[in-house]
This record gives C-alpha cells, sequence and structure tokens, in this order.
C-alpha cells in the first residue's frame, strides 16, 4: 500500500467553525452599516483575515485609514474567538473523525492546510492535534488561497510529492489552490460552487472507504 498525503482544509471542512467567522463578520459590517449576506460569505471562505475585511470594505465602498482597518480586525477576531471559548469535539464535522482515524491506521500523512491563524488552539480544543503530521496555517504562509502556498508547504513537511497530495476543501479559493499545486482537489460542500474540484462531496458522511482505498491506491 503507497502513502499518500491527505491535506485537509480546516474552517468547513473540519469544523464548523466558518459560521462562526460569518457571525463575527456580519456583526463588524452591520457596525459599519454595510449588507452582509450568506451569499457574500462564501467569496471570504479560505480567505485571509486582511483580505477578507478589505472584501467587506470594498462592498459598502467603505475607504478607511490603517489604523481603522487594524482596529476592526482585532474587533472581528476577539467577537471570533468568544465564538470558540467552549468548543470541544463536538464541533467535529460529522463523518471527518471516522476518515481522519482509517488514514491514521492505514500508515497515511495527515496535513493541515489552513488560512486560519487561530488553526492550532482549534485542533487542541476539539482534541485531534495529535493525528497530523504537519500543520501549515496562516501563521506559516504570506500567500492567502488560491496561491498554492499553504498545500505546497504542507507537502514538502510531509515529504510527499504534489502529485501524491489529496486535498479536503470547501472553498472556492482553495479547490483552486489545489488544483494549481497539481493536487488532487475534493470540494466539500455545494457541487455547484466547488465545481473545480475533481471529486465533490455533500459532506464527509458521504465519503466511504473505498473512496479513500482508491485514492490511496
Ligand atoms: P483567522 P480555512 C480560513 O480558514 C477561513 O475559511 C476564512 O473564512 C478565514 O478568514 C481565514 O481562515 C482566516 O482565519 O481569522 O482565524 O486567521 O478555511 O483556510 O481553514
Ligand atoms: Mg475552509
Amino acid at each position: 500500500m503507497s502513502k499518500k498525503a491527505f491535506i485537509f482544509d480546516l474552517d468547513g471542512v473540519i469544523v464548523d467553525t466558518a459560521k462562526y467567522h460569518f457571525l463575527a463578520w456580519q456583526k463588524l459590517a452591520q457596525e459599519l452599516g454595510i449588507e452582509f449576506t450568506p451569499e457574500h460569505n462564501e467569496e471570504l471562505k479560505g480567505v485571509s483575515r486582511v483580505r477578507s475585511l478589505d472584501i467587506i470594505l470594498e462592498l459598502g465602498n467603505v475607504t478607511a485609514s490603517q489604523e481603522d482597518k487594524n482596529k476592526w480586525l482585532f474587533q472581528k477576531n476577539e467577537d471570533y474567538l468568544s465564538y470558540l471559548v467552549d468548543i470541544d469535539e463536538s464541533e467535529i464535522l460529522p463523518g471527518v473523525l471516522p476518515v481522519l482515524h482509517y488514514l491514521k491506521d492505514k500508515n497515511q500523512l495527515i496535513a493541515l492546510g489552513s488560512a486560519s491563524k487561530n488553526a492550532r488552539p482549534i485542533l487542541e480544543k476539539t482534541g485531534i492535534l495529535p493525528l497530523f503530521d504537519a500543520i501549515v496555517d496562516g501563521n506559516d504562509v504570506s500567500n492567502a488561497k488560491p496561491d498554492p502556498e499553504v498545500f505546497l508547504r504542507a507537502a514538502q513537511l510531509l515529504n510527499a510529492k504534489n502529485e501524491d497530495a489529496i486535498v479536503f476543501e470547501d472553498s472556492v479559493a482553495g479547490v483552486q489552490a489545489a488544483n494549481i499545486a497539481n493536487m488532487t482537489s475534493v470540494g466539500i460542500g455545494d457541487d455547484k460552487i466547488l465545481h473545480e474540484a475533481k471529486y465533490n462531496f455533500k459532506d464527509f458522511t458521504f465519503i466511504d472507504v473505498s473512496f479513500i482505498e482508491a485514492l490511496i491506491n
């Protein structure tokens, strides 16, 4: 059996923190008098915090000083973190744990490839940090998805070839990043939104052992 590199995005793939990002951004947008809908939020998935704020400000045609932007970025993150205080393993999305454990049992390599700067504490609180052979997050990269930097670094840390890497992603930008990196992209979510992914599943409960087995071999 060969060894493949399985790279997981965090928000929207392993845990449902995408909803907390949305709530925190929506609160800020409201304060700034900017209309911000779940549809707008799609554009923010997998995108860095700084770029997310710029997108929201562009939506409302708001220009701001760097000082104000820093203040709002801080405020949004504090608000986001307040939702994370009590999270535990129940936050892990259905079907994810069995896949992680199956990969571990089969001696496969597992990495995180997330844009979030809050990734480590989330993995710790949900109890799955020890399952990861490598972690690349928003603190390690300078180029945001769809730039493939985050996934290329993860494969590098795992000593794996890009073509032996499989990326699970819920964002359009993340799927594009995986494709650019020559990795196998697996979209998690709406297949109309993630139509560029090589494979697509509504969520992990739709992924069965035979699919993972085929990826390994
Ligand atoms: P933070 P992922 C991304 O995580 C989120 O999808 C995106 O909405 C968020 O803005 C970004 O992380 C930065 O997160 O503010 O915690 O640094 O999906 O790449 O795991
Ligand atoms: Mg995501």
